[in-house]
């Protein structure tokens, strides 16, 4: 690799965390860069983080971004057998349109919380509403007893859910008991999930 990768974001923002996962799973280097500023407009369409700057471009969106780093280094988070990767990616897809529309609110409800308690808590309840069925098919996934959400290798259908996970779990534990927690706590012992809570912990408040 010519140039190394830059990864414009905020040690606060899932998103961002979701791709410094993948780039310390994978241990590709790159440089991090602290975002918090309308210039970001230029690298971001929609002026959100995180994006990657790859060889003097810029790309966004986190996922599309643990994609590409997958392609450039192994071992894969993604497999190579067409029907491997299909039991990874509906878990990414899954990630995407069922759970983390609601686990999204939580966050930004759980931010909240001092500034509107009311609404915060009427957000919250109607989320874990949602959640709680989607949860119950994570715990009978699970049940498979291989360890990980797509079977008994960790994969990317891990590494998208655990910055969120990671809310959750504090915002609402009730919600991620049993498998769920036990899949939880199993990711939470890898160095490279370790180090993206040290960053987050040791940075500057935005
Ligand atoms: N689907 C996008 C979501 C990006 C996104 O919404 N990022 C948030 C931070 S986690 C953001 O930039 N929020 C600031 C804003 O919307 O202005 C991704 O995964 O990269």
């Amino acid at each position: 690799m010519s140039q190394p990768l830059r990864l414009y974001g905020l040690h606060t923002s899932r998103c961002t965390q979701i791709a410094r996962f993948a780039l310390n799973e994978k241990k590709v280097p790159f440089q991090y860069v602290r975002v918090n500023s309308p210039e970001h407009l230029a690298r971001h369409p929609l002026g959100k983080i995180p994006a990657l700057e790859v060889q003097g471009k810029y790309y966004f969106e986190s996922i599309a971004i643990c994609r590409y780093i997958d392609a450039i280094s192994t071992p894969s988070l993604v497999p190579a057998d067409p029907v491997a990767a299909l039991a990874v990616n509906q878990w990414v897809e899954g990630f995407i349109y069922n759970f983390y529309p609601y686990a999204f609110i939580i966050k930004t409800a759980a931010q909240r919380d001092a500034a509107d308690t009311t609404s915060a808590a009427d957000n919250i309840a109607s989320a874990k509403t949602h959640l709680t069925p989607i949860l119950a098919a994570y715990e009978k996934q699970l049940a498979n007893g291989c360890g990980y959400l797509a079977g008994s290798e960790f994969s990317l259908a891990d590494v998208v859910h655990m910055p969120y996970l990671n809310v959750l779990v504090k915002a609402v534990p009730e919600l991620i008991q049993g498998r769920v927690r036990e899949w939880f706590d199993r990711i939470a012992e890898r160095p490279a999930w370790k180090e993206v809570l040290e960053f987050e912990a040791n940075e500057p408040a935005p």
